[in-house]
């Protein structure tokens, strides 16, 4: 039976996924993961719409395993998350920017898909009603759960050793960004809108609050090739390599220079990449080689979203989707965006 065309306006989510499901892009199992973490995000959406008024502005008092300040709403996005994809019954093992070590779930009934997510990115942005976003990336079960030859650290961020159950959810999770069958992020601003990729091209939905679903908006999306926006914290400029410094010259010279853009909100500046085309960046510097973002949860899931556009993700020295990781909150250098961009920036760092 032909597959019917989806029309932007009117194909809601679920339709769009049965008919994934029908080219045999997604299976039924996935696609029940992918509706519920449809599910956390219209619940966090309205979070963030009414945090102003709910009293869910500013810190929850805990640092997470990266020793930063969590807001109120990092804890209760982590929760809402967690909850949606343990009960939808087809996850096997969560991963989260919130908590220390990847989770094996009991009550999966089938599937046992890994999801690595960062349930509410770019949050500092919060108290002031800036964007923020979630952003998810997933794999299929490992077939075989054996340590020995793996380079992957087997202990907490505390220094204490992981038992045997969260070592297992620790090798499912530690695996290169290629192997991703799914990612994607959605985006907490003047509308909530949902982009992903299940590894045939990139959707957008627009969350329509009137009935309460997403809805197809940006069909087929491809990042421009070139464009001439650079995302940057370069309040940072002074521990970059000079090969970047040399590119933050570049692009301020000639008669048309580059326009800077930078929200500080990952989903957000990745988001208006994709779609005007340009560059965001988050390199190391001299206190930390690796930068700021981490390669499961932001970088990996971001560079499958670009290539899968029609751009690239990159380190700077290479694909970000060829990192195997060693540990789930490893961080990496990020450059991602409009392909030309993107080699560009790698040519003043060779
Ligand atoms: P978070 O995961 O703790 O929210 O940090 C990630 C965020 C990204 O959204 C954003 O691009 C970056 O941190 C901004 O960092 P900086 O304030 O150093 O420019
Ligand atoms: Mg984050």
């Amino acid at each position: 039976m032909a597959v019917q065309e989806d029309q932007v306006g009117t194909t809601t989510f679920t339709t769009w996924l049965l008919k994934q499901e029908m080219k045999g892009n997604v299976t039924n199992e996935l696609a029940v993961v992918l509706n519920s973490i449809a599910l956390a995000c219209k619940q966090i959406s309205s979070l963030v719409t009414r945090a102003g008024l709910q009293g869910m502005t500013g810190l929850a008092g805990d640092t997470n395993e990266s020793g930063e300040d969590q807001k109120k709403l990092d804890v209760i996005s982590n929760d809402i998350f967690s909850e949606c994809l343990k009960t939808c019954g087809r996850t096997g093992t969560i991963a989260s920017e919130e908590e220390d070590v990847p989770v094996a779930i009991d009550q999966t009934y089938s599937g046992d898909y890994v999801v690595c997510f960062d349930p509410l990115d770019g949050s500092s942005n919060i108290d002031a009603g800036i964007s923020v976003g979630s952003i998810f990336g997933i794999f299929e079960p490992n077939e075989e759960c054996n340590l020995e030859g793996k380079n992957i650290v087997t202990e907490s961020t505390d220094g204490d050793d992981l038992d045997i159950s969260q070592q297992e959810a620790l090798l499912h999770c530690c695996r290169p960004g290629k192997d991703l069958l799914s990612a994607g992020y959605v985006m907490y601003s003047s509308s909530t809108v949902l982009v992903l990729t299940v590894g045939d091209g990139v959707y957008g939905f627009t969350l329509d609050t009137l009935i309460g679903d997403f809805v197809l908006s940006h069909n087929n999306i491809k990042i421009p090739e070139s464009g001439k926006i650079y995302s940057f914290n370069e309040g940072n400029l002074k521990g970059w390599s000079d090969g970047l410094k040399e590119y933050m010259d570049f692009v301020k010279d000639g008669d048309k220079p580059y326009s800077s853009r930078y929200i500080g909100s990952l989903v957000g500046d990745f988001h208006r990449t994709m779609l005007y085309g340009g560059v965001y960046g988050y390199p190391g510097d001299v206190r930390n080689k690796n930068g700021k973002l981490r390669l499961l949860y932001e970088c990996a899931p971001m560079s499958f979203l670009a290539e899968q556009a029609g751009g690239k993700g990159s380190t700077g020295m290479g694909r970000v989707l060829d990192i195997v990781p060693e540990q789930v909150h490893q961080r990496c250098p990020l450059f991602i965006g409009s392909t030309k961009e993107v080699e560009i920036i790698e040519k003043f760092l060779e």
